[in-house]
């Protein structure tokens, strides 16, 4: 029976590589013997150790007939390292506990097939929405080739990021300040419009102690950039790509060459009214292995940005003041649409307060997706034990604040976990329109009803009194 504390501890450690490991996933793993870790890993930086072996190197003791948690599928491939799918086999692990499948063609699939062919247990998608959430980045990039981009703007309750007079030092709090710095760390580049370095003349490095600075990346259409910005004094320390115009860049070679001397990377773009193509621009930073961009972009450049459908994620502060003023700038400018159905839509993700100030995440509706997965009719069946009621209580999105919080759900073929109490006393299990309520409490494990019924039964003290 596999317990959710490991998979947590996996998730802590795989998050100790943020910022260090990209292109590549976050990846942790534990292992465990007799209810003791015995070691412990992580994916900690890029082209060295995957998380399995990093566990395998830290083991306090012999692995033989331990189980081990892995927050990715465990790779079968020679890449920078050997497949860690070896690893496990040679070590003689018993039971491998895996949270995110890899969407990577080379592993997606092939790992779990190797393990079990060498008789290791496999245990797919524990903890799996917590898993996937970590490597947002990675699923994005693997499968698109494109960075994942996170817009972040900072604005007032009225929905400015400026004064009219332009200046906007300071909107939001220290905290709110300090993650996203925390942010520069993690995302490999930083993108913004020309706009904003003439403005501001910004520096756009990471002022955390032991960061990383991102790469930077200026918009420029009409290569305005001044040599004697803080971005182009400090290129030759920082990296940096000037993505400008294609048509400017074919008549500007004398500032080009000057730039480049001082470690300026230019980028010829093709444009689209007017502006930079961000897709084609976006299509270039993927093969140069950048796989994730934070936009700070003014307003110009987040509506095209939002437009051309380049935004996977946004991070809006908000922070508890009004300023007013009809010319005061705005997060997203442009011309705007036309009428609120052609809006460009997206899903709450997370709400948190920073002191007086919150930090909303959303998540684009266009965002590329995960294939949904789902529980396995047949092995459903087959382990209908106490060692599948705790696993269905794990697989429940644990972020549920309500009775019910829906997973992943398909019609007749597969079951989808429909949801949980908080106490996880209590989970739905759905196929088709079927529905089972198990409890762990007592000895009355399941009760069929209709789906039609569950979806009225929304009130889960109604429900525990039907099953007592
Ligand atoms: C990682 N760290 O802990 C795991 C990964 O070039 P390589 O050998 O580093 O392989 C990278 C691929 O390996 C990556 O795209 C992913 O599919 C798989 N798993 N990668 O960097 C890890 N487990
Ligand atoms: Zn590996």
């Amino acid at each position: 029976m596999y317990q959710e504390k490991y998979m947590l501890r996996a998730i802590e450690l795989a998050k100790k590589g943020i910022g260090a490991v990209n292109p590549n996933p976050l990846v942790g793993a534990v292992i465990v013997k007799n209810g003791k870790v015995i070691g412990e890993g992580y994916h900690v930086r890029y082209g060295e150790l995957h998380a399995e072996r990093h566990a395998f190197a830290n083991l306090t003791e012999d692995a033989e007939g331990a189980d081990m948690y892995v927050t990715l599928e465990p790779c079968c491939h020679y890449g920078k390292q050997p497949p860690c799918v070896e690893a496990i086999v040679e070590h003689k692990i018993k039971h491998v506990y895996v949270g995110s499948d890899d969407p990577n063609e080379m592993v997606s699939g092939k790992g779990y097939e190797y393990l079990r062919n060498h008789g290791v247990k496999v245990t797919t998608h524990v903890l799996k929405n917590r898993c996937d959430e970590i490597n947002r980045v990675f699923f994005h990039y693997i499968t698109t080739r494109t960075p994942y981009v996170v817009m972040k703007y900072a604005m007032t309750m009225d929905g400015k990021i400026a004064a009219y007079t332009g200046e906007s030092k300071w909107i939001t709090n220290e905290v709110s300040r300090m993650k996203v710095q925390e942010s520069r760390n993690q995302y490999v580049g930083i993108m913004v419009g020309i706009g904003t370095v003439l403005e501001d003349d910004p520096q756009l490095t990471c002022r955390i102690e032991g960061g990383r600075n991102p790469i930077r990346i200026i918009c420029d259409t009409r290569l305005q950039i001044p040599e004697t910005s803080n971005i182009v004094k400090t290129a030759a320390q920082v990296p940096t790509i000037v993505a400008v115009g294609d048509e400017i860049y074919e008549t500007s070679s004398d500032k080009i060459e000057k730039l480049e001397q001082l470690g300026v990377k230019i980028i010829p773009v093709g444009m689209v009214d007017g502006h930079i193509n961000l897709r084609e621009l976006m299509g270039i930073l993927g093969e140069m292995s950048i796989d994730s961009i934070l936009l700070e972009g003014g307003g110009t450049l987040n509506y095209s940005a939002v437009m051309q459908g380049i935004v996977s994620e946004v991070h809006m502060y908000v922070a508890p003041k009004i300023f007013g003023g009809k010319d005061a700038l705005t997060p997203v400018e442009g011309q705007g649409v036309d009428t609120p159905s052609l809006a460009k839509l997206f899903d709450l993700e997370t709400v948190e307060k920073i002191f007086d100030d919150i930090k909303v995440v959303y998540l684009s509706k266009n965002r590329y997706r995960l294939p949904e997965t789902f529980v396995d009719r047949e092995q459903f069946y087959n382990n209908w034990d106490e060692d599948t009621l705790s696993q269905l209580s794990v697989m429940v999105d644990e972020k549920a604040t309500a009775p019910y919080s829906t997973c992943c759900y398909k019609e007749d073929e597969l079951w989808h976990i429909a949801g949980t109490n908080n106490d996880d006393e209590l989970i739905v299990v759905e196929s088709g329109d079927e529905a089972y309520i198990f409890t762990k409490l007592d000895k009355l494990v399941r009760l069929k009803i209709s789906l039609r019924d569950q979806r009225d039964l929304l009130d889960i003290d109604e429900l525990m009194e039907q099953l007592t």
